[in-house]
């Protein structure tokens, strides 16, 4: 295999909510490095020792799990990125914070840590402190100030990664420039993109940021992280819209991960598979492979079904294809053309959908651990599969008109109910038309 051509490669377990075990986390690392990957980062935001109580040390049994970490990363040729986020409670001028934070950074470099990564994201966007109003011109300069106080300290061969508080855009703002312009050149600056979460990362934008910042972009691209508002889907659709070419004005790029561990290995395995042959990048294909090495052959094709009807994310631009194409024939054969055939293609899928949901739910399946964590999706699908099979039946028996609204409302509101993503819209859509039922925004009946 040729040298992959982006530098860093990895994940970043960055997400809001319950952080992996430690096991997990060992696992993980033996994961990525499989698949070419060579940085983790390690920065779970709900870790309250790297966040809310980031001047407090580390006992004794969090620094023997971290050194494990350390250690696992170095049998792959990982780097293991030490990271932390002191922005919502640090007095920039206080020395004894300053003192407080070098601290702990020692203890990572200690452990072995082979980046630091001083995160700056999500905390307010003024200074809090009157000391600090009194001592700097704006939170910008005091980040600065922390920035390459702490660049300073550190040993000339440690590389020192920023996430600004303003971590996403165009890439031209004039914050940005205003903040790399003062900050030591050494230190490399984290971005997520155009928007929080990326559709798409263009080259032309990352030569922007490179323009703008003096140094081209390190990406933390959310995907597919699916925390806080996005809790309701399921990102487990393969990695797409990022430039082929995007190596070329760039760090390297580190995926943030869902909470949901074994979910979270599908979409990371295809980000693997960009990161290590951009040009060569198939996603569809990729994503195959991805779910067979993560869920097996005997359940692939059950899986696979299931799978595609929870597209959705800001990646991709449809929700459940295989759903909403024979959806939109039927209907549209059955109001004007050969009912027949599509009394047929409903009932084949709605079939389809049946079995591989109670496959996926009460089969003897091999990743347990897996359909444990997506329960909620696979029940909602099992759902969607039901209201499907009633639809195809009361089109055969040429009832939609009579009996629709009985007898698909109550799947509508399962549907509503379940509070998770699944066939996109094209589903409730078709179910709210054929029984009359409408909710409001925000209804759940
Ligand atoms: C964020 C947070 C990240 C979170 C993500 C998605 C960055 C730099 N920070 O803003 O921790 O998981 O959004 O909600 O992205």
């Amino acid at each position: 295999m040729t040298t992959p051509p982006f530098a860093i490669r990895g994940v970043i377990e960055g997400f809001y909510g319950h952080p992996w075990t430690h096991q997990q986390r060992l696992e993980m690392i033996d994961f990525i490095g499989a698949r070419g990957m060579n940085s983790f980062m390690y920065s779970p935001k709900d870790d309250r020792l790297l966040r809310e109580r980031w001047r407090d040390p580390y006992d004794a049994e969090a620094l023997a799990r971290l050194s494990e970490l350390v250690e696992r990363c170095g049998r792959h040729d990982i780097e293991f990125g030490w990271c932390i986020s002191p922005g919502l409670s640090i007095c920039y001028s206080d020395p004894g914070d300053l003192a407080a934070l070098r601290a702990k950074i020692d203890r990572g470099l200690e452990l072995g840590a082979g980046r630091v990564g001083l995160f700056l994201d999500d905390i307010p966007t003024e200074l809090q402190y009157q000391a600090d109003v009194q001592a700097f011109s704006s939170l910008l300069q005091a980040q600065v100030a922390l920035v390459n106080a702490v660049r300073a300290a550190l040993p000339a061969d440690v590389p020192l990664l920023v996430c600004p508080t303003e971590y996403w855009g165009r890439g031209t703002e004039s914050s940005l420039a205003e903040l790399a312009a003062a900050l030591d050149p050494a230190v490399d600056l984290f971005w997520t993109g155009r928007a929080i979460c990326s559709a798409t990362l263009d080259l032309d934008d990352a030569r922007a940021f490179e323009r703008t910042a003096g140094r081209p972009p390190m990406y933390w691209d959310n995907y597919p992280v699916n925390d806080v508002a996005m809790g309701y889907e399921l990102h487990i659709g393969p990695y797409r819209g990022r430039d082929p070419e995007l190596w070329r004005a760039s760090r390297g790029v580190v995926a943030n991960a869902m909470e949901l561990f074994e979910a979270s290995k599908i979409p990371l395995a295809t980000i693997a598979d960009y990161l290590a042959d951009p040009t060569g990048y198939d996603p569809e294909t990729s994503w195959q492979r991805a779910m067979r090495d993560v869920v097996g052959e005997a359940d692939l094709e059950a899986f696979a079904l299931f799978a595609d009807n929870v597209r959705s994310s800001c990646l991709e631009a449809a929700d459940a294809p295989i759903v909403e194409g024979v959806l939109g024939r039927a209907l549209f054969e059955l109001e004007y053309g050969d009912a027949d055939a599509a009394v047929a293609s409903l009932r084949d899928l709605a079939d389809r959908l049946l079995a591989a949901a109670a496959h996926l739910l009460r089969g003897p399946v091999a990743n347990q651990q897996l359909m444990q964590e997506i329960r909620p999706w696979l029940a909602a699908f099992e759902v969607g599969a039901e209201a499907l099979s009633e639809l195809a039946d009361l089109a055969a028996a040429g009832r939609l008109d009579e009996d629709g609204p009985a007898m698909l409302a109550p799947f509508l509101i399962r549907l509503r109910r379940a509070r998770v993503r699944v066939f996109g819209d094209a589903l409730e859509m078709t179910l709210s038309v054929l029984s009359g039922t409408m909710f409001r925004p925000g209804e759940v009946p």
